[in-house]
Protein backbone atom coordinates (compact mmCIF):
# COMPACT_ATOMS: atom_id res chain seq x y z
CA UNK A 1 0.00 0.00 0.00
CA UNK A 2 1.04 3.34 -0.84
CA UNK A 3 1.23 6.07 2.15
CA UNK A 4 2.34 8.95 -0.01
CA UNK A 5 0.25 11.55 0.24
CA UNK A 6 0.00 14.43 -2.67
CA UNK A 7 -0.62 18.09 -3.01
CA UNK A 8 -1.23 19.39 -6.05
CA UNK A 9 -1.16 23.43 -6.14
CA UNK A 10 -2.71 25.08 -8.49
CA UNK A 11 -4.66 22.11 -9.58
CA UNK A 12 -7.42 24.35 -11.77
CA UNK A 13 -4.84 24.78 -14.18
CA UNK A 14 -4.07 23.35 -17.54
CA UNK A 15 -1.49 20.62 -16.67
CA UNK A 16 -3.18 20.15 -12.90
CA UNK A 17 -6.35 18.84 -14.34
CA UNK A 18 -5.24 16.64 -16.86
CA UNK A 19 -2.49 15.49 -13.72
CA UNK A 20 -4.78 14.84 -10.75
CA UNK A 21 -6.99 11.79 -12.60
CA UNK A 22 -3.44 10.50 -13.55
CA UNK A 23 -2.20 10.96 -9.58
CA UNK A 24 -5.48 9.69 -8.45
CA UNK A 25 -4.65 6.81 -10.48
CA UNK A 26 -1.32 5.77 -9.29
CA UNK A 27 -1.75 6.63 -5.47
CA UNK A 28 -5.51 6.35 -4.94
CA UNK A 29 -8.06 8.96 -4.85
CA UNK A 30 -7.91 10.06 -1.29
CA UNK A 31 -4.31 10.52 -0.94
CA UNK A 32 -4.59 13.05 -3.82
CA UNK A 33 -5.59 17.00 -2.09
CA UNK A 34 -6.04 19.08 -5.17
CA UNK A 35 -5.51 23.27 -4.05
CA UNK A 36 -6.19 26.46 -6.25
CA UNK A 37 -6.73 29.84 -5.67
CA UNK A 38 -10.76 29.47 -6.65
CA UNK A 39 -12.97 26.25 -5.76
CA UNK A 40 -12.42 23.43 -7.41
CA UNK A 41 -13.32 22.05 -10.51
CA UNK A 42 -12.47 18.60 -10.25
CA UNK A 43 -16.09 17.01 -8.59
CA UNK A 44 -14.17 13.97 -7.27
CA UNK A 45 -11.10 15.72 -5.63
CA UNK A 46 -10.36 16.25 -2.04
CA UNK A 47 -9.73 20.33 -2.06
CA UNK A 48 -8.08 22.98 -0.48
CA UNK A 49 -8.21 27.03 -1.35
CA UNK A 50 -5.20 27.93 -1.33
CA UNK A 51 -2.99 30.71 -1.70
CA UNK A 52 0.57 29.57 -2.17
CA UNK A 53 1.88 32.97 -1.27
CA UNK A 54 1.09 32.51 1.96
CA UNK A 55 3.47 30.38 3.72
CA UNK A 56 1.48 29.54 7.03
CA UNK A 57 -1.77 28.40 5.23
CA UNK A 58 0.47 26.22 2.94
CA UNK A 59 2.31 24.52 5.69
CA UNK A 60 -1.26 24.34 7.61
CA UNK A 61 -2.63 22.59 4.54
CA UNK A 62 0.33 20.16 4.67
CA UNK A 63 0.50 19.38 8.22
CA UNK A 64 -3.68 18.83 8.30
CA UNK A 65 -3.31 15.91 5.32
CA UNK A 66 -0.07 14.73 5.95
CA UNK A 67 1.47 16.08 2.83
CA UNK A 68 4.63 13.61 1.59
CA UNK A 69 4.53 14.72 -1.69
CA UNK A 70 3.82 18.74 -3.49
CA UNK A 71 3.42 19.04 -7.49
CA UNK A 72 3.79 23.05 -7.79
CA UNK A 73 1.95 24.23 -10.84
CA UNK A 74 1.01 27.25 -9.87
CA UNK A 75 2.29 30.27 -12.17
CA UNK A 76 1.97 33.37 -14.19
CA UNK A 77 2.35 31.86 -17.65
CA UNK A 78 4.80 33.77 -20.64
CA UNK A 79 2.34 35.74 -22.24
CA UNK A 80 -0.20 37.27 -18.80
CA UNK A 81 3.32 37.55 -17.21
CA UNK A 82 4.30 40.75 -19.65
CA UNK A 83 0.93 42.80 -18.34
CA UNK A 84 1.79 42.88 -15.20
CA UNK A 85 5.75 42.02 -14.61
CA UNK A 86 6.63 42.95 -10.97
CA UNK A 87 3.30 41.17 -9.84
CA UNK A 88 4.03 38.00 -11.94
CA UNK A 89 7.84 37.79 -10.24
CA UNK A 90 6.28 38.05 -6.99
CA UNK A 91 3.10 35.27 -7.73
CA UNK A 92 6.06 33.00 -9.46
CA UNK A 93 8.80 33.27 -7.05
CA UNK A 94 7.31 33.46 -3.62
CA UNK A 95 5.07 30.59 -4.44
CA UNK A 96 8.28 28.67 -5.05
CA UNK A 97 9.93 29.69 -2.17
CA UNK A 98 7.72 28.93 0.42
CA UNK A 99 7.41 24.88 -1.29
CA UNK A 100 10.81 24.93 -1.16
CA UNK A 101 10.89 26.16 2.57
CA UNK A 102 8.10 23.57 3.38
CA UNK A 103 9.65 20.75 1.96
CA UNK A 104 13.11 21.88 3.71
CA UNK A 105 10.98 22.41 7.25
CA UNK A 106 8.90 19.86 7.02
CA UNK A 107 10.70 16.78 5.50
CA UNK A 108 8.51 16.24 2.67
CA UNK A 109 9.94 13.31 0.20
CA UNK A 110 9.65 14.89 -2.98
CA UNK A 111 8.47 18.60 -4.67
CA UNK A 112 7.96 18.66 -8.48
CA UNK A 113 8.12 22.56 -9.89
CA UNK A 114 7.80 23.00 -13.59
CA UNK A 115 9.79 24.81 -15.34
CA UNK A 116 9.61 25.58 -19.26
CA UNK A 117 11.16 26.26 -22.52
CA UNK A 118 10.66 30.00 -21.56
CA UNK A 119 14.20 29.83 -20.58
CA UNK A 120 16.03 30.13 -23.05
CA UNK A 121 16.48 33.58 -25.06
CA UNK A 122 17.98 34.53 -28.15
CA UNK A 123 21.99 33.42 -27.12
CA UNK A 124 20.77 29.95 -26.78
CA UNK A 125 20.87 28.02 -30.36
CA UNK A 126 17.54 27.59 -31.61
CA UNK A 127 17.74 23.89 -32.97
CA UNK A 128 17.94 21.33 -30.93
CA UNK A 129 18.83 23.59 -27.59
CA UNK A 130 21.09 21.93 -25.55
CA UNK A 131 20.69 21.11 -21.67
CA UNK A 132 23.33 23.70 -20.80
CA UNK A 133 23.72 26.87 -22.99
CA UNK A 134 22.93 30.39 -22.22
CA UNK A 135 19.59 31.46 -20.43
CA UNK A 136 18.81 34.69 -21.06
CA UNK A 137 15.22 34.94 -21.44
CA UNK A 138 13.22 37.50 -22.77
CA UNK A 139 9.92 37.43 -20.72
CA UNK A 140 9.50 37.75 -16.68
CA UNK A 141 8.06 34.48 -16.62
CA UNK A 142 11.07 32.90 -18.35
CA UNK A 143 13.27 35.06 -15.63
CA UNK A 144 11.58 33.45 -12.87
CA UNK A 145 11.62 30.03 -14.03
CA UNK A 146 15.43 30.41 -14.71
CA UNK A 147 15.51 31.51 -10.77
CA UNK A 148 13.12 28.89 -10.20
CA UNK A 149 15.56 26.35 -11.57
CA UNK A 150 18.50 27.77 -9.31
CA UNK A 151 16.77 27.46 -6.41
CA UNK A 152 15.51 24.05 -6.84
CA UNK A 153 19.29 23.19 -7.29
CA UNK A 154 20.27 25.13 -4.30
CA UNK A 155 17.60 23.40 -1.94
CA UNK A 156 18.78 19.95 -3.04
CA UNK A 157 22.52 20.60 -2.64
CA UNK A 158 22.37 22.86 0.28
CA UNK A 159 19.32 21.14 1.97
CA UNK A 160 18.86 17.82 0.16
CA UNK A 161 15.38 18.91 -0.64
CA UNK A 162 14.44 16.00 -3.98
CA UNK A 163 12.92 18.50 -6.06
CA UNK A 164 12.36 17.56 -9.70
CA UNK A 165 11.97 19.84 -12.94
CA UNK A 166 11.06 19.50 -16.35
CA UNK A 167 11.72 22.01 -19.08
CA UNK A 168 7.92 22.28 -20.58
CA UNK A 169 7.36 23.10 -24.21
CA UNK A 170 3.82 24.18 -24.96
CA UNK A 171 1.11 21.37 -24.03
CA UNK A 172 -1.42 20.31 -26.08
CA UNK A 173 -4.86 18.96 -23.84
CA UNK A 174 -8.40 18.67 -24.10
CA UNK A 175 -9.22 18.47 -20.56
CA UNK A 176 -8.54 22.31 -20.38
CA UNK A 177 -8.48 25.52 -21.91
CA UNK A 178 -4.60 27.25 -20.98
CA UNK A 179 -5.06 31.23 -20.37
CA UNK A 180 -1.72 33.36 -20.21
CA UNK A 181 0.52 31.38 -22.54
CA UNK A 182 2.06 31.86 -25.68
CA UNK A 183 2.02 27.96 -27.18
CA UNK A 184 -1.97 28.31 -26.42
CA UNK A 185 -2.87 29.09 -29.96
CA UNK A 186 -2.55 25.61 -30.91
CA UNK A 187 -5.04 24.09 -28.17
CA UNK A 188 -7.08 27.37 -29.10
CA UNK A 189 -6.86 26.11 -32.87
CA UNK A 190 -8.48 22.54 -32.26
CA UNK A 191 -11.35 23.92 -30.11
CA UNK A 192 -11.85 26.42 -33.31
CA UNK A 193 -11.80 23.84 -35.51
CA UNK A 194 -14.09 21.08 -33.54
CA UNK A 195 -17.02 24.11 -32.77
CA UNK A 196 -17.05 24.46 -36.71
CA UNK A 197 -15.28 28.19 -36.71
CA UNK A 198 -12.83 29.88 -37.98
CA UNK A 199 -9.31 31.00 -36.25
CA UNK A 200 -6.95 34.21 -36.24
CA UNK A 201 -3.85 33.10 -34.86
CA UNK A 202 -1.62 35.26 -32.81
CA UNK A 203 1.49 33.96 -34.19
CA UNK A 204 3.25 34.23 -37.81
CA UNK A 205 2.50 30.84 -39.41
CA UNK A 206 6.22 29.93 -39.55
CA UNK A 207 6.63 30.37 -35.75
CA UNK A 208 8.77 26.79 -35.24
CA UNK A 209 8.02 26.03 -31.70
CA UNK A 210 8.40 23.05 -28.82
CA UNK A 211 5.43 20.79 -28.54
CA UNK A 212 4.26 18.05 -26.88
CA UNK A 213 0.90 16.21 -26.26
CA UNK A 214 -0.41 15.97 -22.33
CA UNK A 215 -0.40 12.53 -22.24
CA UNK A 216 3.49 12.25 -23.02
CA UNK A 217 3.78 15.70 -20.50
CA UNK A 218 2.37 13.65 -17.79
CA UNK A 219 4.00 10.67 -18.26
CA UNK A 220 7.56 12.57 -18.27
CA UNK A 221 6.26 13.87 -15.08
CA UNK A 222 5.06 10.59 -13.19
CA UNK A 223 8.66 8.73 -15.22
CA UNK A 224 10.97 11.32 -13.71
CA UNK A 225 9.00 11.39 -10.32
CA UNK A 226 9.51 7.49 -10.05
CA UNK A 227 12.78 7.45 -11.09
CA UNK A 228 15.52 6.73 -8.42
CA UNK A 229 17.25 10.04 -7.31
CA UNK A 230 20.66 8.55 -8.01
CA UNK A 231 19.73 8.41 -11.58
CA UNK A 232 19.09 12.28 -12.12
CA UNK A 233 22.58 13.86 -13.01
CA UNK A 234 19.74 17.30 -13.50
CA UNK A 235 19.02 18.87 -10.46
CA UNK A 236 18.02 22.38 -12.25
CA UNK A 237 15.36 21.11 -14.77
CA UNK A 238 15.43 18.67 -17.52
CA UNK A 239 15.06 19.84 -21.29
CA UNK A 240 12.39 17.29 -22.60
CA UNK A 241 11.29 17.22 -25.92
CA UNK A 242 8.23 15.89 -28.24
CA UNK A 243 7.63 17.73 -31.46
CA UNK A 244 7.75 21.07 -32.95
CA UNK A 245 5.23 22.54 -35.68
CA UNK A 246 4.59 25.95 -36.92
CA UNK A 247 1.13 27.60 -36.78
CA UNK A 248 0.90 26.65 -40.57
CA UNK A 249 1.60 22.93 -39.99
CA UNK A 250 -0.89 22.68 -37.62
CA UNK A 251 -3.34 24.48 -39.47
CA UNK A 252 -2.50 21.92 -42.37
CA UNK A 253 -2.86 18.86 -40.12
CA UNK A 254 -6.42 19.89 -38.94
CA UNK A 255 -7.53 20.70 -42.04
CA UNK A 256 -7.18 16.99 -43.55
CA UNK A 257 -9.26 15.86 -41.07
CA UNK A 258 -11.75 18.94 -40.82
CA UNK A 259 -11.72 19.98 -44.53
CA UNK A 260 -13.88 23.04 -43.75
CA UNK A 261 -11.59 24.86 -41.07
CA UNK A 262 -10.18 28.15 -41.97
CA UNK A 263 -7.01 29.89 -40.45
CA UNK A 264 -5.97 33.20 -40.90
CA UNK A 265 -2.66 34.86 -39.13
CA UNK A 266 -3.11 38.23 -37.38
CA UNK A 267 0.74 38.42 -35.27
CA UNK A 268 0.57 40.58 -31.84
CA UNK A 269 2.74 40.97 -29.32
CA UNK A 270 3.70 36.61 -28.51
CA UNK A 271 5.01 36.45 -32.08
CA UNK A 272 8.41 38.48 -30.44
CA UNK A 273 8.12 35.99 -27.27
CA UNK A 274 8.23 33.07 -29.99
CA UNK A 275 11.01 34.54 -32.02
CA UNK A 276 12.98 34.31 -28.43
CA UNK A 277 12.40 30.28 -28.01
CA UNK A 278 13.53 27.43 -29.63
CA UNK A 279 12.36 25.37 -32.50
CA UNK A 280 13.11 22.51 -31.04
CA UNK A 281 15.20 20.88 -28.10
CA UNK A 282 17.85 18.41 -27.22
CA UNK A 283 16.40 16.20 -24.41
CA UNK A 284 18.98 13.65 -24.50
CA UNK A 285 20.03 13.79 -20.84
CA UNK A 286 16.23 13.12 -20.33
CA UNK A 287 16.68 10.21 -22.71
CA UNK A 288 19.95 8.76 -20.84
CA UNK A 289 18.86 9.53 -17.10
CA UNK A 290 15.04 8.22 -16.54
CA UNK A 291 14.73 6.70 -20.24
CA UNK A 292 12.32 9.16 -21.74
CA UNK A 293 11.10 9.03 -24.83
CA UNK A 294 7.93 10.68 -26.30
CA UNK A 295 5.12 8.57 -28.17
CA UNK A 296 2.92 11.16 -30.04
CA UNK A 297 3.11 12.70 -33.56
CA UNK A 298 1.64 15.59 -34.86
CA UNK A 299 -1.16 13.25 -36.67
CA UNK A 300 -2.16 11.70 -33.79
CA UNK A 301 -2.33 14.63 -31.20
CA UNK A 302 -4.77 15.60 -33.75
CA UNK A 303 -6.87 12.57 -34.32
CA UNK A 304 -6.85 12.58 -30.71
CA UNK A 305 -7.83 16.25 -30.06
CA UNK A 306 -10.35 16.13 -32.52
CA UNK A 307 -11.73 12.97 -30.53
CA UNK A 308 -12.02 14.17 -27.62
CA UNK A 309 -13.12 17.72 -28.39
CA UNK A 310 -15.86 16.64 -30.20
CA UNK A 311 -17.12 14.30 -27.32
CA UNK A 312 -17.15 17.64 -25.29
CA UNK A 313 -18.97 19.92 -28.28
CA UNK A 314 -22.13 17.97 -28.98
C1 LIG B 1 3.74 29.42 -22.25
O1 LIG B 1 3.45 29.50 -23.46
O2 LIG B 1 3.98 30.39 -21.54
C2 LIG B 1 3.83 28.04 -21.63
C3 LIG B 1 5.23 27.54 -21.64
C4 LIG B 1 5.86 27.12 -22.90
O3 LIG B 1 5.83 27.46 -20.61
N1 LIG B 1 2.96 27.14 -22.30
Amino acid sequence: MNKDKILIIGANGQIGTALLPKLQKIYGEGQVIASDLQPAIHPTAVFEILDAKQSDTLQKVIKKHGITQIYHLAAVLSAKGESNPLSSWNINMQTLLNVLEAAKELHLKKVFVPSSIAVFGKSAPRRFTPQNTYLDPATVYGMSKVAAENWCQYYHSRYQVDVRSLRYPGVISYQSIPGGGTTDYAVEMYHKAVAGQNYDCYLQEDARLPMMYIEDALRATTELMEAPAGQLSVRTSYNLTGISFTPAELFKNIQEQVPAFDCTFTPDFRQSIAESWPESIDDTLARKDWNWKPDFDLAQITTEMIAHLTRQYI
